[in-house]
């Protein structure tokens, strides 16, 4: 078992300020751990700084979100297709070290000890954790269960959040999907509560249970955050 307390945080997405606001309210101790749900760029202020921030905490581990997923495989493609208007925000200012860097994200991250996972989207349920694809794990917001379709939340017909349908164990932390406040099932919690849209940087503490939260200093992208799914 980890020694020290091992603190997720939620959707970072270049909030780099809210990010150290977050990092002095932990006030880590030699032994913490810090585990980035992924999405640590592209949409707020300053993405460069939120990766030096990560890159230089020690013992921080960083999970791929959708937007490294993404972003890494234009790196090793070079297929332009694939990326979104905002990450030409983005991209100019990566340096070799940054692409490097992104590059070691980890899909997922296993506390066997204390039964839990953490992953950016989360899990289609009816299929193990650990056999399901990098697309996937990073992407899912919603399934239709009917259907067997899944995505996100604006692209799935009567989808529901993948987290009304997990059974554990493990249970599973997330991010991804953003909302006002932190949502919990018996297995799963996620963490996105929105600091980019002007809501909340949260953190939360896998061996004690505890949640920590910053207010976004401002919205930086504007969208209304839900409650539920
Ligand atoms: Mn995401």
């Amino acid at each position: 078992m980890h020694p020290g307390k091992i603190y997720t945080i939620g959707d970072v997405h270049g909030c780099n300020v809210e990010l150290e606001d977050l990092l002095n309210q932990l006030n880590l101790g030699e032994h913490d751990m810090v585990v980035f749900v992924g999405d640590l760029i592209n949409r707020g202020p300053d993405s460069l700084a939120v990766l030096d921030i990560a890159r230089n905490l020690p013992g921080a581990y960083c999970l791929l979100g959708n937007h490294e997923l993404r972003l890494n495989r234009y790196h090793q493609s070079g297929d332009r297709s694939i990326l979104k208007d905002y990450d030409w925000e983005t991209i100019p200012k990566l340096s070799e070290q940054d692409w490097r860097f992104m590059q070691e994200f980890h899909p997922n991250l296993h506390f066997p000890g204390l039964q839990t996972v953490v992953v950016h989207g989360g899990f289609l349920p009816d299929k193990p954790w650990d056999e399901q694809s990098v697309d996937v794990v990073t992407q899912i917001q919603v399934m239709n269960r009917k259907t067997g379709k899944w995505g996100k939340r604006s692209d799935v017909s009567g989808g529901e959040s993948w987290m009304k349908y997990w059974q554990g164990p493990p249970f599973v932390v997330t991010g991804h999907t953003p909302r006002s406040a932190v949502v919990r099932t018996k297995w799963s919690i996620c963490i996105d509560t929105g600091c980019v849209y002007g809501g909340k940087l949260t953190a939360y503490e896998l061996t004690e249970d505890q949640i920590f939260q910053v207010d976004a200093r401002q919205p930086y992208v504007t969208k209304s955050l839900t409650t539920s799914a």
